[in-house]
This record gives structure tokens, sequence and C-alpha cells, in this order.
């Protein structure tokens, strides 16, 4: 029997009419060329092995699958507890990065793996400005942005990366030289170095910012109302080592650069200081996607941004009122918690705080028609951005997963994308100085 004939993914594929999902169609031509069984079958038909994930072994290599059968959030969350990355969630499947252990331990759960297609090539870029910007030419485009925007726009580097490579930021405000009694925002991008879309959403909001500041009004009441980091590409020997390929996409690349005891690469996602592995969210193999470090911040790169949302306090109270953690592709407005099912948690989520996340997640999600969900809807993690900075501070934390449809959409496809979420990071701005807004209880939380 060929792998094919084993799942029912050739027909679910075909129920996707609309082509909004490219990769299922993908998919379905996928369906049509294999008859026979393949070297397909050969590789997802190896025998069990002993589930040891911290034991030492030999590095293995991860790759793209698609996943058939799971359908409740519980599932999606066994999926993820093997140490599995899951890449996008449809109803006909998820997109899971794996490594062969990992892909047995999906298929014990009694879930169908099909090894996803290699992603077309995308087509060369016609002019240079749809282009993915580069390490160097990140640095280049801050560089130039605050060179044309002295008095609102300022370059800051929070510390360097495993490799010593510098995580570069802009801050952006009136007066920006002061520290100003001003809500601050912080926005990151690319900390998965191959989702790539996010790090030209962070550039395409650094030039929002600036080249509209004196004629668009709300622009410009927001630079002069908020103090705005952005640090585009938080991950940078990833993304350099993802960039570096000799294919127009990149070599599927999620996490650090920094060796361990089996692999390659901390997911930083999963190494910061909150709940760190609690939960069955992250994996302790070396090898896997979602390695989680030897301990919290174990990565330079966790500890680098930790330690710049922690010296944003100031005379003992954080200034950062809300932050967003960009990445890609499922279409997503996430808030916290990760680590849990539980919506409310004594003492770390309160009803109003929940209320107060949610209703301004679904208001960003109706901007860029992203679905609202707490993060833990999607399936459980531990140690991400967004359960540290809400639980260790109470900054209003979001992520956004894009769109693009694969971590590599074709460069044409950037200033679509781009455009469809402006509309909330503005938003999210402006919620900086008082989130409770949202729910009509500024008078109760937000008083002078
Ligand atoms: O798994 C992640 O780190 C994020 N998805 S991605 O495909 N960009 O890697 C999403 C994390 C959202 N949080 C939870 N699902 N709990
Ligand atoms: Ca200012
Ligand atoms: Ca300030
Ligand atoms: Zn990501
Ligand atoms: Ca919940």
């Amino acid at each position: 029997m060929s792998v094919l004939e084993a799942t029912p993914q050739c027909d679910a594929g075909r129920a996707e009419p609309d082509g909004r999902y490219p990769w299922m169609n993908i998919s379905r031509r996928l369906c049509s060329l294999l008859t026979v069984p393949s070297a397909l079958a050969l590789v997802l038909a190896g025998p069990a092995a002993p589930s040891a994930a911290s034991a030492p072994g030999p590095a293995e290599t991860a790759r793209q699958y698609v996943v058939t059968g799971p359908a409740t959030v519980q599932q999606r969350s066994q999926v993820a507890r093997t140490g599995a990355a899951i890449d996008d969630v449809r109803t006909s499947g998820l997109k899971v990065t794996a490594i062969p252990s990992e892909v047995r331990a999906i298929q014990r759960l009694g879930f169908t793996v099909e090894a996803a297609p290699s992603p077309a090539p995308a087509p060369a870029p016609t002019r240079a400005a749809t282009s993915y910007h580069t390490f160097a030419e990140m640095r280049q485009e801050v560089d130039s942005v605050v060179a044309a925007h002295p008095q609102i726009a300022r370059r800051f580097v929070a510390g360097t990366s495993y490799q010593g490579r510098d995580i570069v930021g802009v801050k952006i405000s009136d007066n920006v030289a002061a520290d100003e009694n001003e809500p601050e925002v912080l926005i990151i991008a690319n900390i998965h170095a191959r989702e790539r879309l996010t790090a030209e959403q962070a550039l395409d909001y650094i030039g929002q910012l600036t080249d509209n500041y004196g004629t668009d009004g709300r622009i410009t009441d927001l630079v002069n109302e908020r103090e705005i980091w952005i640090m585009p590409m938080v991950n940078p020997d990833g993304q350099v080592y993802d960039m570096t390929s000799d294919t127009s996409s990149g070599r599927w690349w999620r996490k650090n650069r920094q060796p361990n005891s089996r692999s390659v690469g901390t997911d930083l996602n999963r190494n910061f200081a909150y709940r760190w592995g609690c939960c069955g969210g992250s994996s302790g193999n070396g090898s896997s996607q979602t390695y989680r470090g030897t301990g919290p911040e174990s990565a330079p790169e966790t500890e680098v941004l930790a330690d710049f949302v922690r010296s944003r306090v100031v005379g003992g109270k954080q200034q950062i009122g809300m932050f967003l953690d960009i990445h890609s592709e499922a279409e997503l407005v996430l808030w916290p918690f990760g680590y849990t099912y539980d919506n409310t948690v004594p003492g770390s989520m309160s009803a109003d705080e929940e209320a107060a996340h949610r209703t301004i997640g679904r208001e960003l999600a109706g901007t860029n028609g992203f679905v609202p969900q707490q993060s833990s809807d999607l399936y459980i993690t531990d140690g991400t951005t967004i359960d540290w900075t809400w639980g260790e501070y109470r900054i209003f934390s979001y992520t956004f997963e894009l769109g693009g449809g694969s971590f590599y959409p074709p460069p044409s496809a950037i200033d679509r994308e781009v455009a469809r979420s402006r509309e909330a990071l503005l938003r999210l701005t402006d919620y900086a100085d008082c989130p409770y807004r949202a729910i009509g209880k500024e008078s109760q939380y937000c008083a002078a």
C-alpha cells in the first residue's frame, strides 16, 4: 500500500477550492504525481524508537511534514509535546517541522504524517524594493532612516548574538534622545529565522512612522505621545544562516546558532524565564525545532531581549505598556498564556486583564483578517516571549502570526501582506497608554 492510500490527505486537499492556501495546491499536485510507493514511505515507516529525548544521540535533521488527524487543541498539544514545531494549522491538517524521532512519536499518537512538498522556488524579484532584506540591508535601512529623521528616530543596539552580531533596533518618538514620560511600546520580529516576512513588517512600520510624521495627524500624535522600540531581526545569526542559501528560499532555519549537546540551536521562543519547560510545550532534545535550551535565558539573544525589557523599569515602574512579537505564517493574533488552557489564572491573569487582552486582540484581528485567540487555543507552549512579558511584568502582550502561505512567500507578496497589518500595529501602539480603555475601565485602572 502506498503512503498516499493510507491517508485522506489527497481528498482533504480537494475540499479547499479557493486557492487561498497554495500549499494545499502543491499537496494536491503531489497527490496526483505520486502513484507508487516511494522513498517517502520508507522514511515514514521507520521502527518506533525509544523516547529518550534528552539522552545523548546523533543529531537529527528536520524537515516539513503535513500531519492529518489532529482536530482538537488537545491533539495539537500532543503533537507539540513531541517537540515538533507546528508551522500552520488548517482544517485540512497541520504543517509541522520535525526530526525523525518526532515523526515517529506523532505516528505513535495515531496521526498520519506525510512529507510536505518542497516549496516551489520563488520567482526572482523584479525590483530591489520588493525583495527581502538581508541582515546587512536591514542595518543600512535603519541607518538611513535614522539619518533622514534624526529628531524622531534613533538607532540602538540591545546587545549581541551568540556569534557576536548586533541586535539592532530603532527608537521612534519626538525628542527621541530624551527618555520622556510617555507610554512605551516594544515590537520585535524574526525571533524565528525563517519567518522572513516578519522583519519586513517591522521595517515597514519604522518607515510608516517616520515617513508620515508631520503629515498624517494620527501618526504624528502617536510618535509624539509614545516611545516606540522596534527590533526587526532579534535572531541575527539564525537569519543570516537561513539566508545563506543558493536558492531563493532559505535553509528552513528556526532557532539561534548556538551549539548544544546534540546539534545546533535553541528555540528562542521556548527559552524565556516564565514557567520555562513547565508544561510539555518545548523539547529537551537539542536537535528539536523547539529545543528550550539548558536553562531559562541560556541563549544570549534571549538574555539580551530580557535585559532590554528589564532596563525599561524606571523608578520601579515598567515603562512598556504593549509588546508585540511578530511571527508567521498562520494568520493569528494571540495573547497569553500559552502554558495553560486556563483563560484566567489567580494572581497572574485576572478577568479584567483577560477581557482587555481578548477585546484588543479581536479588534486588531478585525483589521487584518487574522484569527484572534489565546495562545494555548493553538497548542500548549512554554517559555515563550509573551508569557514572560505578561507573567513577569504585566505588559499587555501579543504574538502575531503573519500570512503569506509559507515561511518564504515570493517577494512580490511582501507589500500586500505587510499592508494587511499596518492598521493593527497602529492600534496596538495607541493602546499602550491604557489597554483597559478597550473594556471601558480606564477610570478604574488608568486614572492619573
Ligand atoms: O510555536 C511558536 O513559537 C509560534 N508559532 S511558529 O510557527 N511561528 O513557530 C506560536 C506560539 C504561540 N503560542 C502557543 N501556541 N501557545
Ligand atoms: Ca518623546
Ligand atoms: Ca520613557
Ligand atoms: Zn515563529
Ligand atoms: Ca483558554
